[in-house]
């Protein structure tokens, strides 16, 4: 059977995902699998490379190009990927990735594919989708305000008015689509809160407006279809105000609590949560939800994110390695997950047409 790994992508998190695939290709069981290299370039081309039977050498034979003397790869369709007894494995982060537009372009090909389907991957990318939709539920999350571009541009004194009234300074400023950190500023009064919003605009022209707390990172992993495990939670242990794109990614700077010093019930709370977050929003796969918790033992749902980091040593696949699952059986795991939910859906198609 052969994995088709999918990395690189048109997003700010290019070299994360070339990370993430890395360690993939360290870890998978070339006794079953073969891997094949799919680059997607920052320009959007497709490049197909080599077909992987062993643990490559070195990072090396990731870095593929189409062009010039010496090209490693070779430009393709994106339909040229379909092939049988295969399965797709997404690492893409951000729009075109993790928002469902890969997903669904997996579903019209009839591909399997590893993790969160259409909805799941679109609804959980959008930071306020995903309060409207939690909130249903009751899964308690911090005080917010949503604004889009054009309300602040028509009448940015009402939206300082709407902030202030409903929430405290420091604020974060968040564009609502970006699974990281890009554009996002936590502002402690109102020039600096105009200057966030400026920014957050130039990624998305939906932005949201959270009360800033003071409080622990708590998160849970979680694998499965309708059948649900979660892990105990691990904390993310904070030693700056909050962590930029370089410290969360590139530098591989955080430091991991597994499992959190925390007490029983609020174990037990955060993967309740994060049980129901993940369900409500149809999960498949695997997730990482991520929580606040403050002095209080008030839990607060943060985000759940359906492509968390992926290298040996982020905090997913930590969780599990501490509870048991090692990161080559994890994405054992992952593959036959996929498969399932692919036969899973034919199946149900069947059963409409009989
Ligand atoms: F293996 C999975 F489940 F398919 C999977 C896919 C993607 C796990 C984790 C990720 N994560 C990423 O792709 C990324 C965070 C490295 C995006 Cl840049």
């Amino acid at each position: 059977m052969k994995i088709i790994l999918l990395y690189g992508g048109q997003s700010a998190e290019h070299d994360v995902s070339i990370l993430s695939a890395y360690s993939v290709l360290s870890a998978v069981y070339y006794n079953y699998y073969q891997v094949q290299l799919i680059y997607i370039t920052k320009e959007g081309k497709w490049v197909k490379g080599p077909l992987l039977s062993e643990k490559p050498v070195s990072e090396e034979v990731l870095h593929l190009h189409w062009e010039g003397p010496g090209a490693k790869g070779q430009l393709i369709q994106p339909c040229e990927i379909k092939e049988d007894d295969a399965i797709v494995l997404p690492m893409l982060h951000g729009p075109n990735g993790e928002d469902g537009t890969i997903q669904g372009f997996l579903e019209t090909i009839d591909m399997p594919y590893v993790g969160a389907g259409v909805m799941t991957s679109a609804s959980s990318m959008d930071k306020i989708m995903t309060k409207y939709i939690l909130y249903a539920v009751g899964i308690p999350q911090v005080p917010y305000v949503p604004v889009l571009k054009s309300q602040w541009k028509e009448n940015p004194k009402k939206i300082f008015e709407q902030c202030e009234g409903t929430l405290l300074y420091p604020m974060f400023v968040k564009p609502a689509n970006m699974g990281s950190s890009v554009g996002i500023t936590k502002a402690y009064d109102r020039k600096e809160l105009q200057e966030a919003l400026n920014k957050a605009y130039l990624y998305d022209s939906r932005v949201v407006i959270e009360q800033g707390i003071e409080a622990r990172e708590i998160e849970v992993a979680i694998l499965g279809n309708e059948d649900v495990r979660t892990t105990l939670p691990g904390e993310i242990i904070k030693d700056v105000a909050f962590y930029d794109y370089d410290t969360k990614y590139i530098n591989n700077s955080i430091k991991m609590q597994i499992p959190a010093h925390i007490p029983e019930e609020v174990q037990t709370k955060a993967r309740e949560y994060a049980k129901v977050a993940y369900t409500t929003l149809g999960g498949r796969g695997l997730s990482r939800c991520d929580f606040f918790l403050t002095n209080k033992n008030e839990l607060f749902l943060n985000e759940i994110n359906t492509m968390p980091g992926f290298t040996q040593f982020s905090m997913y696949p930590s969780l599990w390695e501490k509870t048991g699952l090692p990161y080559g059986d994890l994405i054992e795991e992952l593959i036959q997950l996929g498969l399932n939910q692919h036969s899973q859906k034919k199946r149900l198609h069947v059963d409409v047409n009989e």
